[in-house]
């Protein structure tokens, strides 16, 4: 049996156009999808987008089309967008596909004929733009408590979940398995609120018709976020599963937003619990960017659009800047000097000049065929040393999903080879026939370690590590890391010319 992965990104709403925020989930996905693969992982990956519910009726009806014709619109930015940031994506859902609707009405009946499905009457508060119910209590000054906006009372007849009957368990679950919600903060809060109690959830709405419908009562829609949860087993083909797919890969990683952790860690779950299935491995909640320290909003004109930024910058340093900048798990702020900030120092200086340097001197020194390396002295030891360290520590930050970490510990890798140059000074030692084989000794282990670097940023920046392989005469199309992430995978007598700077710097006035 193959090891199997399985990574969800939420599915995002089409009644707004993808913007960085989005853009930073899918990333994270994307390199630890990529990393996994590339320790043999057979990887599932799934992204898509959210289409039904009020808020894309209402947005549908604003631009005088019906919500199928604004989602099929939307859904092509996201794809597109998708396409150029290099998601390396298995599979992308819609909410509005057969395969989905299907799903979630076989869920709904088996969680109807366990019993823990019934009809009741509801009375609240109303949220449109959160699709979200309040209690009267839970207002501030009678407007949502998530987005400051005003509710409207609703009371309907209305579909309800046992979500109290699961409390108990939830609870259970959540304290035996410490890596379950992450980061731990986050774990807190969703301990606390399980703890204050569970109170039943309406699943159906009788207000407005875009959704799936209630099987056996067509009155009622599928509430959207029962309806959007779906997805991440809907995607499986579950539950007839004719391919095996939820077999091999659920239970999944799904990484979301803060914003919707609650969801994702309280009434997921439970829905699983109620239809006999496994949670999921694990749910993080990343943190909230905001630009240059203001909240990201359509009224404030400053969405960050991230098809302008790649075409300006580069895909793989926006790749890196999002991922390098703030911990995950943290809030951040995107801002212009920041990123060409990392441009400039971390891409073009540190990693730029490791790799242009490197195979310079081997051009000049020894007309770019690799030198045979000898034992090599301490120094180059402690060089090998440090790879062989932070290569079984990345895999455990990656684990942890921990890029911000992952990163400096990669970048201590880059350092260290350009420290190596400085402590070795190749130039000083072609002075000296002498000194032929040392020079030998050190320009191999250079390149090597440009080898092992190339491997292992590749799952944060896929185009620059295809292209220092191809450089280097390596596999570049796929980067495996186990077996080759051993000191030594370099055969000597290879022919590597000398590479082009890999990122320009970016002059600021
Ligand atoms: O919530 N900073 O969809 P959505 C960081 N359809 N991440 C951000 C962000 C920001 N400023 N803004 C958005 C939905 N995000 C539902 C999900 S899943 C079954 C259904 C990201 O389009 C972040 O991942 O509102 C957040 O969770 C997601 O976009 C919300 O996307």
């Amino acid at each position: 049996m193959s090891k199997t992965f399985y990574v969800t990104t939420p599915i995002y709403y089409v009644n707004d156009v993808p913007h960085i925020g989005h853009a930073y989930t899918t990333l994270a996905c994307d390199v630890i999808a990529r990393y996994k693969r590339a320790r043999g992982y057979d990887v599932a990956f799934l992204t898509g987008t959210d289409e039904h519910g009020q808020k894309v009726e209402t947005a549908a009806k604003a631009n005088g089309e019906t919500p199928l014709e604004l989602a099929d619109r939307v859904v092509k930015r996201f794809q597109a967008l998708w396409t150029k940031l290099n998601i390396s994506n298995t599979d992308f859902i819609r909410t509005t596909q057969e395969r989905h609707k299907h799903t979630v009405q076989e869920q709904f009946k088996a969680i109807e004929a366990k019993g823990d499905i019934y009809l009741g009457e509801y009375e609240d508060w109303y949220c449109t733009p959160c699709e979200t119910f309040w209690t009267e209590t839970q207002l501030l000054d009678g407007n949502c408590p998530d987005c400051g906006r005003p509710t409207t009372k609703l009371k309907e007849e209305s579909y309800f979940f046992r979500m109290s009957k699961y409390q108990d368990q939830l609870l259970k679950h959540i304290e035996d398995n410490p890596d379950f919600i992450q980061p731990k903060s986050r774990r807190n809060e969703i301990l606390s609120f399980v703890r204050e109690g569970l109170r039943d959830l309406s699943i159906s709405r009788t207000s407005f018709s875009w959704g799936i419908p209630a099987p056996g009562n067509e009155k009622h829609v599928i509430y959207v976020w029962f309806d959007a949860l779906t997805n991440y087993i809907s995607a499986l083909d579950y539950p007839e599963d004719q391919n095996g797919n939820f077999a091999k890969y659920w239970p999944a990683t799904h990484v979301i937003g803060k914003d919707i952790l609650r969801f994702h860690a309280v009434y997921w779950p439970t829905f699983l619990m109620a239809a006999g299935l496994p949670l999921p491995e694990k749910v993080f909640a990343h943190g909230w960017w905001t630009v240059e320290g203001q909240k990201m909003s359509k009224s404030l004109r400053n969405v960050v659009e991230p098809n302008m930024l790649i075409d300006k910058y580069g895909v793989d340093s926006i790749r890196y800047f999002l991922l390098r900048e703030v911990p995950f798990g943290l809030d951040g702020d995107f801002s212009h000097n920041a990123l060409i900030h990392r441009i400039n120092s971390d891409l073009a200086n540190d990693l730029g000049n490791l790799v242009s340097r490197s195979t310079a001197m081997l051009n000049k020194y020894f007309k770019g065929e690799l030198p045979t390396p000898d034992k090599g002295n301490e120094t180059d030891q402690a060089l090998i040393d440090i790879f062989a360290t932070n290569i079984i520590k990345i895999d455990s930050l990656l684990s942890d999903l921990a890029f911000n970490k992952t990163l400096i510990a990669i970048w201590e890798l880059i350092s260290a080879g350009n420290k190596y140059i400085d402590e070795t000074a190749p130039w000083a030692l072609a002075k000296d026939p002498e000194q032929r084989q040392r020079l030998s000794t050190v320009i191999y282990n250079l390149l090597e370690s440009i080898r092992i670097i190339a491997l292992i940023v590749a799952p944060f920046m896929p185009d620059t590590g295809k292209k220092i392989l191809q450089i280097l005469g390596c596999d570049s199309d796929n980067p495996t890391l186990d077996g080759q992430d051993q000191w030594g995978g370099l055969k000597p007598g290879t022919t590597i010319e000398k590479a082009a700077p890999l990122f320009p710097r970016i002059e600021t006035e």
